[in-house]
């Protein structure tokens, strides 16, 4: 449903980022929406072409963690940013931990066209 395929981009992508800076996710999480209600714990950024991210959906099929067969990883690294709630962290004052990486990343994909829906892993 084009919904999921929007909040995916809302919340994953920044293809024009990341900025160098490790108030990143601390930002990007409020900017983002991701702490309106509660910190969200856990949630990757990809710095990549949204192009580049869409095509994962016909890359090596993979298992999802919820155990659905929809999940695919990218045949290439990508640049992405990985950002977790600190311990310290007390909402409404979300408190992050910013981590830049290049990893393969795992998507699940779902729809008519077929879309990233949801960010799975990096491995
Ligand atoms: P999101 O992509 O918005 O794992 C929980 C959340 O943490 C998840 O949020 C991704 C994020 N995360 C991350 N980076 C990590 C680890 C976790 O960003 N390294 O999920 C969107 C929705 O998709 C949720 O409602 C759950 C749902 N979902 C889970 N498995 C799915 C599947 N196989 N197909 C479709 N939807 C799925």
């Amino acid at each position: 449903k084009e919904s999921r395929a929007m909040m995916f981009q809302q919340q994953h992508m920044d293809p024009d980022g990341p900025s160098t800076n490790s108030n990143y996710c601390n930002q990007m999480m409020r900017r983002r929406l991701m702490t309106e209600g509660r910190c969200k714990p856990v949630n990757t950024f990809i710095h990549e072409p949204l192009v580049d991210v869409q095509a994962i959906c016909l890359q090596g099929n993979t298992i999802c963690k919820n155990g659905k067969p929809n999940c695919h990883k990218s045949s290439s690294s990508m640049k992405i940013t990985d950002c977790r709630v600190k311990s310290s962290s007390k909402y409404p004052d979300c408190d992050y931990q910013t981590s830049h990486k290049e990893r393969h990343i795992i998507v699940a994909c779902e729809g008519n066209p077929y879309v990233p829906v949801h960010f799975d892993a990096s491995v």
